[in-house]
């Protein structure tokens, strides 16, 4: 089998280094991998099957010979370099949202819309969605195909390895240092986050709503390919470490009972139904971390509208939010098109 050369962009943070983990556990064919970060590492290295890999310096010249290039260093680096290393021929899934809302870039959810994948052509890149939006379209698409979805009402419950490792050390630290009846060191985000829910991700814009909430509303149309469907999103910080949960409240356009929902999604790839009210079985972020799938529970039919569904969906956030995506893009990418 061909071997591909592989770099990851932001190795040594939350995302790249759960990249290089996934690469090796889904046995992706690299050649050789290239481990890419700031300055601030110089002298690191990571474990890539069984080898240490020294990490290196970002740099203009990181990307000759690579042929897939992983980027997870923030949207400013990758607007800088993402051009750069298309130019040198190597071809980005970038998980940032630098490049998500370019009309001839695709985002893609490999569940979803894979077919998308052929237009890395257009510029080389490939955008890797959200972590909300991620989880919530692996198991919205199913019933959109089945019923077409009219609107969407999405309020998500977020975990703090979303904003990286420097947060997740925060809210260690600020648990510890509440329960030791210290001060909390606040850095990270603007308010403290242990024992408490942030109604904002992202920063404000104009209309009042969070970025992360547009990135939600726009990036579920664009991978949904569907501009009609109205979606309004709440995004919140909670005190969890991995998995980000979503209650999420859809309309159809044609009525469907939860019954035949829990029927589609039992089906649907990438999706793992727990649902026993009986049992007190529902998706959980603690099951949810380290696992693949992306849980859906607690279905019920919205009893205030003629056609509509409740629902409550939970996912790794750093894997499929994040690094696994972008190695089922590389995947998809190299088994088709390569
Ligand atoms: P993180 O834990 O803070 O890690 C950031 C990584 O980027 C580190 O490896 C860091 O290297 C590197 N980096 C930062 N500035 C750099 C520069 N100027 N040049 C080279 N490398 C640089 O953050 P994270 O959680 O992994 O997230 C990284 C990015 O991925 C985010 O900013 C976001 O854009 C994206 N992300 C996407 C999703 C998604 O939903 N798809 C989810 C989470 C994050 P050092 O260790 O040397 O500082
Ligand atoms: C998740 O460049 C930055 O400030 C990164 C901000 C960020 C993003 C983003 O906008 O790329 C942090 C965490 C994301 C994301 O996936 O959208």
């Amino acid at each position: 089998m061909k071997g591909y050369n592989v770099a990851v962009v932001g190795a040594t943070g939350a995302v790249g280094n759960e990249m290089v983990k996934v690469l090796e556990q889904r046995d992706f064919p690299v050649k050789k991998l290239k481990l890419l970060a700031s300055e601030r590492s110089i002298g690191r290295e990571l474990t890539f099957r069984g080898k240490t890999i020294p990490v290196d310096v970002l740099n203009e010249d990181s990307f000759n010979g690579i042929e897939i290039g992983l980027f997870s260093a923030g949207g400013s680096v990758s607007e800088k370099f993402a051009p750069i290393a298309a130019a040198a021929g190597c071809i980005v899934i970038d998980n940032t949202s630098a490049f998500r809302m370019v009309p001839d870039i695709p985002l893609v959810v490999p569940e979803v819309n894979p077919e998308a994948i052929a237009l890395y052509k257009n510029k080389g890149i490939i955008a890797n969605p959200n972590c909300s939006t991620i989880q919530m379209v692996v198991a919205l698409k199913p019933i959109h195909d089945a019923v077409r979805i009219k609107r969407i009402v999405v309020s998500t419950y977020q975990a703090v390895s979303g904003t990286g490792k420097k947060a997740i050390e925060e809210l260690s630290q600020q648990t510890r240092a509440l329960l030791n009846f210290q001060d909390p060191v606040v850095k990270v985000y603007p308010h403290q986050i242990a024992f408490n829910c942030l109604p904002q991700i992202d920063v404000f814009l104009e209309n009042g709503y969070t970025k992360e909430e547009m990135k939600m509303v726009n990036e579920t149309k664009k991978i949904l390919n569907d501009q009609t469907i109205a979606v309004t999103a709440t995004t919140v910080r909670v005190p969890v470490f991995y998995g980000h949960s979503e209650s999420v409240n859809i309309e159809t356009q044609k009525k469907i009972t939860a019954r035949e929902v829990r029927e589609l999604l039992s089906k649907a790839p990438g999706v793992l139904v727990v649902d026993d009210p009986a049992e007190k079985k529902y998706p959980l972020a603690i099951d949810a971390a380290g696992r693949d799938e992306t849980f859906v529970g607690r279905i019920r039919e919205d009893e205030s509208i003629p056609s509509g569904i409740n629902m409550w969906i939970v996912s790794d956030n750093i894997r499929k939010g994040a690094a696994l995506n972008a190695v089922q893009i590389a995947e998809i990418l190299a088994n088709q098109y390569l």
